[in-house]
């Protein structure tokens, strides 16, 4: 043992005891000390020092503390130490604290376990700050020392100190290069401890565990990249791998298939359409670099292509070093991946794509893609001129008089346990009830080339021969031909061309049948010489047949003829057809065949979806175009509305006003009059103190009568006429309104704007007018009763002379005259204000019942501008966004192209396969 682990473990009194081994330590030392103070120059430190380590394991904490204070040798810094363990033990910990901060000391073992015991010390205190502070200064001090990293560890994760606690994973690792820190890290990066720490951070450990352990060095690569992937940081972690990789020797042969695997993965992230070409461009060569160089056997193919279809589409973006290894490699190693299913993954992604991007459900070459990869159907195009016997023959197989028109639309006939019709156009598929509805729409010219149709049926023979029969519009030898019908070859595995027995193999056809093989020069031709029972004698019959099969066969060697008519019998027909139908269907290498086809479907779908961007445009611009149009004749419409709705309104108020005036100015007419008349009541014997009251209810009588029965009467009449008059005035305006909403439909080309207005408020005011005309009571007004000085001086000549009989007479002539010469004003204002007082509130309330009227309209073609409005800012947000960013719908396209070329080059490379253009 060591000296200084005897001091660290306080042990160093063991020395002095030795041989006295059944004597008490506490006895031995007791004696040297009696031994040694008995000298001159007596040397007592050590033994202090050990009688301290004695004392201090008996946990008598005093007695050692005061041994260690008297220590003056060497040891003097451990006795100070060791007198900190001891008050630590006592409990009195800030007297610890601060004996261990004094001790000064060069020594680096006595540091540490100075530090340690700190260490613990500050946890015990709660100074988690200082704990920190000090194990972190004793790691950068002495990481050597047994169990320092290891307890900085458990303290870091204890605290979740995980910056801590990664910063010291990944310095051990570097320092010490034992696995178990790589460990750490890589459970601290699948934890997502990680992830606010930069990609750069581990560069450095993840390149010194490639020499360590290749397996790890996969394993924390994947970590990283799982962790980085779909965050902000990923790109930049993908150029980090980048450089790291390129800085290592890697080899193939190093079989890195986890990389492998990623970068393959990754790759095809990268080209499904969610990022542009800028953002790419710039670390993807690197990238496929790297991938070439470490690729494993499963990938090296894919990776090989990947390198090749990018430089094909970014010229020079990689260096010809790497291309040339790419082409080497693909050329010379055998494949086994699965090339269908990645195409049709390759399919799936642009039809997503194209889905998301309001490109269109394309139906028809999902369909196709369907048909191509259904193997066990050989397909069988059925092709020939206009009225050659095509469908003819198709019905006499099918066992149905199914087409007799010319046929309009590609119609595949397949075998299946149901019957099921169907009508595939890109933008919906439809189902088609039975035979019926099958020729309807076979009759059909309209768009009829848009759609497909899928003919489902039980049928023996087309299950026999385990065939589909592709039924084709007739071809006319002319330039539309190949737009057309021939867009569809590709469906073919093998074509059956049909021949008319009358004139088999004229020039026509023949000039068609060059356009076949130049568009499918793989697809096999073979003959149909169709309508054989016209020929009437059996000797011609056989030489036309021959002479039909020589000349074929001086331009398709290889081809079949097949002589046949709907006039023959059918079992023999049939029976020999099917030995035919046998002979020619050739399903050599069908699935490569069928691949070939994929890929070409796939090119054509990414050039379609590229054209379409422009058709998208177009239609961008022409609907924020009809929508500027229509908002412009929208408000027209609106602000004629609102000076309608003004003027009609105005018009109303001031009709009813006329016929209110008129009344008015009867009563103030006729009210003078009935009142004067009134006179004649007053006789000379009249009892004139009490006159005034008489002649009052009398003229009350008759105000109320006249109003009841004349005035009212007449202006219900005119109120009646009124309301006539005003509803001729609100239909002519609903008259208009139609007018402008069906001129409104016809742009629209639908049902949209139904501007009808309330008419309800001809009905209210009918009734309103009903009851206030019913009937009219009169309050009793004061008219002879008021304070006018006349009046005044004539109440209190009544009430002073009336029992003077002489004065009588003057009265008399005064009163008449009174009466018969007022001008009744006053009483004229109070009647007038009576009569209409209840019409008050209708007269007020007219403008608003107009606006009623024509609130429905207005609202309807408000909304109608507001749509129209929205139409326009968000079409416009879209066309701006499509200028702006013309990468948005071409990158993805290109991208695309990068993966199809991909597989073009290994489908060409691993199956010597051609690609099919057109
Ligand atoms: N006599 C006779 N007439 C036929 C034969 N095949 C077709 N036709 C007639 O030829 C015309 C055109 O036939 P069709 O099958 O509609 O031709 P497609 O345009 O090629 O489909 C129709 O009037 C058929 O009745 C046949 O084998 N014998
Ligand atoms: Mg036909």
């Amino acid at each position: 043992m060591t000296i200084e682990t005897q001091l660290i473990q306080k042990t160093y009194y063991k020395m002095f005891i030795n041989e006295h081994e059944n004597i008490h330590p506490i006895q031995v030392l007791g004696d040297l000390f009696q031994e040694e103070a008995s000298k001159d120059l007596p040397d007592l430190s050590s033994i202090r020092f050990a009688q301290g380590e004695v004392y201090f394991h008996h946990k008598d904490y005093e007695a050692a503390i005061f041994k260690w204070e008297n220590i003056i040798n060497e040891l003097e810094p451990w006795a100070k130490k060791n007198t900190a363990d001891a008050y630590y033990q006592l409990g009195l910990l800030s007297t610890a604290e601060d004996l261990y901060c004094a001790i000064e000391s060069e020594h680096l073992t006595l540091n540490t376990e100075v530090a340690l015991q700190l260490f613990s010390l500050y946890i015990e205190r709660g100074k988690l700050d200082q704990a920190l502070s000090v194990i972190k200064r004793t790691i950068d001090l002495n990481p050597d020392y047994p169990n320092v990293t290891e307890i900085a560890r458990t303290f870091f994760e204890e605290q979740q100190d995980w910056n801590n606690a990664i910063e010291l994973a990944v310095n051990e690792a570097l320092r010490t290069g034992a696995l178990e820190w790589f460990d750490r890290i890589i459970a601290y990066i699948d934890e997502g401890l990680t992830k606010s720490h930069l990609p750069n951070y581990f560069s450095q450990s993840v390149h010194f565990l490639y020499s360590l352990d290749q397996q790890k060095f996969e394993e924390i690569i994947a970590a990283l990249w799982n962790s980085y992937n779909n965050k902000e940081s990923y790109f930049t972690w993908i150029r980090e791998m980048n450089h790291l990789l390129l800085s290592l020797d890697i080899n193939r042969d190093d079989n890195l298939s986890v990389l492998s695997s990623l970068h393959k993965e990754a790759f095809f992230s990268f080209i499904d359409g969610r990022y542009f070409i800028k953002q790419l461009q710039e670390f993807i060569p690197d990238f496929l670099t790297n991938w070439l160089r470490l690729a494993d056997r499963k990938n090296v193919v894919l990776a090989a292509a990947a390198v090749l279809s990018w430089n094909e589409l970014f010229p020079a973006s990689l260096s010809m070093s790497i291309v040339s290894e790419a082409e080497k490699l693909i050329s010379k190693t055998e494949t086994d991946m699965d090339e269908l299913e990645e195409c049709l993954t390759l399919f799936e992604a642009i039809i997503n794509w194209a889905q998301a991007n309001e490109m269109g459900e394309n139906n028809r070459v999902k369909w196709v893609v369907q048909q191509l990869v259904n193997f066990d159907t050989h397909h069988l195009l059925i092709t020939g001129l206009d009225g050659s016997g095509k469908s003819t023959f198709v019905n006499m197989i099918i066992g149905e008089d199914l087409q007799d028109s010319p046929t309009s639309s590609l119609v595949m006939f397949k075998d299946s346990e149901e019957e099921e019709i169907t009508d595939i156009s890109d933008r919906e598929i439809n189902s088609l009830e039975g035979i019926s509805e099958f020729q309807e729409r076979m009759d059909r010219r309209r768009n009829a080339l848009e759609s497909i149709i899928e003919f489902k049926r039980p049928n023996a023979f087309l299950q026999e021969t385990k065939v589909a029969l592709i039924d084709t519009p007739g071809l006319k030898g002319n330039y539309n031909d190949s737009y057309e019908v021939l867009k569809n070859l590709q469906l073919a595995d093998t074509v059956l061309f049909v021949l008319d027995a009358n004139a088999p193999f004229t020039e026509k056809e023949r000039s068609v049948l060059a356009k076949i093989q130049e568009l499918a020069p793989d697809i096999p031709v073979h003959f149909l010489l169709s309508k054989m029972d016209t020929i009437v004698n059996e000797q011609e019959a056989i030489s036309v047949f021959d002479e039909t099969r020589a000349r074929i066969q001086s331009y398709f060697p290889d081809a079949s003829v097949f002589a046949f008519s709907s006039q023959y019998e059918n079992r023999q027909q049939l029976k020999d057809l099917k030995e035919f139908i046998d002979s020619i269907k050739n399903t050599r290498n069908i699935e490569d065949k069928r691949l070939a086809k994929l890929l070409f479907y796939i090119r054509t779908t990414i050039a379609s979806l590229m054209q379409k961007r422009v058709v998208v445009e177009n239609q961008l611009i022409e609907s924020v175009r009809w929508n500027e149009e229509m908002l412009q004749k929208l408000t027209g419409a609106i602000n004629q509305l609102k000076d309608t709705e003004i003027q009609k309104a105005k018009a109303v108020v001031q009709s009813y006003r006329a016929i209110k005036n008129t009344i008015v100015k009867e009563i103030s007419e006729s009210v003078p009059i009935m009142l004067q008349e009134c006179s004649s009541l007053i006789k000379e014997e009249s009892n004139f103190s009490k006159i005034h009251l008489e002649l009052n209810d009398v003229m009350n009588k008759k105000l109320e009568e006249y109003l009841e029965q004349t005035v009212l009467p007449k202006y219900y009449r005119l109120l009646q006429e009124w309301i006539d008059g005003c509803k001729e005035e609100l239909v002519q305006s609903q008259e208009f309104l139609n007018e402008i909403g069906e001129s409104f439909n016809r742009m629209y080309g639908e049902e949209r704007l139904q501007l009808d207005c309330d008419f309800k408020v001809i009905d209210d005011w009918h009734r309103d007018t009903d009851r206030m005309t019913s009937r009219f009571q009169l309050e009793t007004v004061n008219i002879l009763l008021r304070r006018t000085p006349s009046q005044f001086l004539l109440k209190s000549a009544g009430k002073l002379f009336g029992a003077l009989s002489q004065n009588k007479a003057l009265l008399f002539n005064k009163y008449k005259a009174f009466v018969e010469n007022e001008d009744y004003a006053e009483t004229i204002s109070v009647v007038n204000q009576q009569f209409f007082q209840q019409f008050e509130l209708f007269e007020k309330s007219l403008e608003r019942d107009v606006t009623l009227f024509f609130k429905s309209p207005l609202q309807l073609l408000n909304r109608s501008a507001e749509e129209a409005r929205s139409g326009i800012e968000t079409n416009q947000e879209m066309l701006t966004n499509m200028n702006t960013n013309p990468e948005m719908f071409r990158d993805p396209l290109t991208l695309f192209e990068v993966r199809l070329r991909q597989f073009e080059w290994m489908t060409v490379a691993g199956k010597g396969m051609q690609t099919i253009y057109s």
